[in-house]
């Protein structure tokens, strides 16, 4: 089983702007690419990764929010939703690998109740907290074409972007 490590997009990137589409088919194909984003998120490291990140922009989220004291916890989420979110919030500085060396405090709920799909397209549902809470909100707004600078103002935001495209000018 040879897994590949996918090219992270860097912002800014139209394919990180869009809105994906759900996922139809539950086949070796998708098993494969969440294969990569797992081992393409534990190298970059990061603990979370979106598909709109390595380009494919479908519904697919990849997370292991374990702490390192504690042993792996690679989860699988596909044409996943947010059913419940608590009404109390919690704020924790956020990076993103498209992103890179920007880390900002975002506010977001702080626990949050979340419906999707395994890969055989099972339903399951999970209620997360802590970082993990965090890291799955992070990845779901991936989904839907929402960066965490988005919540910054805009003069930050804009001042980001710009030393975006300057690192990119750089590393092509
Ligand atoms: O989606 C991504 O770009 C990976 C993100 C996931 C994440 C962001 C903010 C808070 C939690 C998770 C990170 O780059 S993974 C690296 C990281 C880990 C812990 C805290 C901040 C950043
Ligand atoms: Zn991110």
């Amino acid at each position: 089983m040879i897994m590949t490590l996918r090219t992270i997009l860097i912002h800014p990137d139209p394919r990180l702007k869009t809105r994906c589409r759900p996922v139809e088919r539950f086949d070796a194909a998708l098993r494969k690419l969440a294969e990569d984003m797992l081992e393409t998120m534990y190298d970059a490291p990061g603990i979370g990764l979106a598909a709109p990140q390595v380009g494919v922009t479908r519904r697919l989220l990849v997370m292991d929010a374990s702490g390192k004291e504690e042993p792996p916890q690679p989860m699988v989420l596909v044409n996943p939703e947010v059913t419940w979110a608590s009404e109390d919030l919690n704020t924790h500085e956020e990076g993103c690998l498209s992103i890179p060396d920007i880390y900002e405090e975002v506010t977001r709920p702080a626990r949050v109740r979340v419906r999707w799909q395994d890969l055989d397209g099972k339903a399951q549902e999970q209620e997360f907290d802590g970082l993990w809470a965090t890291c799955v909100q992070h990845e779901i707004d991936h989904l839907d074409g929402r960066l965490f600078i988005d919540y910054l103002g805009a003069v930050k935001r804009s001042m980001i972007t710009a030393k975006m495209k300057k690192l990119k000018k750089q590393r092509a």
